[in-house]
């Protein structure tokens, strides 16, 4: 799946294992509250819940792959985005929908 539509109940205790396959790019993974993809994310985004940020997975691992996870509770129902917060990332179209109901 590319960019798939996330969908929890609220209240649920989430936990999301970010891998990254580019060796020599960062990326990231913040859930926001806000719709703005434009301008610099990762200056602008605000993680919607404590802990729905993870902005750039490091520690590469021995395959040359970085991986990290957030967790995080998803305790406000609601529509969100998800998204890259690298620069220029999001509108490159690494972002998708996020919603708790
Ligand atoms: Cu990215």
């Amino acid at each position: 799946m590319t960019n798939p539509a996330i969908a929890v109940r609220a209240g649920a205790r989430v936990s999301i294992e970010v891998i990254n396959a580019h060796p020599d790019t960062a990326h990231g993974l913040v859930i926001t509250a806000s719709a703005v993809t434009s301008g610099m994310p990762m200056m602008t985004a605000q993680p919607a819940f404590p802990g729905s940020a993870l902005w750039f997975p490091g520690n590469p691992a021995a395959a040359g792959m970085h991986a990290g996870t957030l967790t995080f509770t998803a305790d406000s129902p609601g529509t969100y985005r998800y998204l890259c917060a690298v620069p220029g990332h999001a509108q490159k179209g690494m972002t998708g929908t996020f919603t708790v109901n």
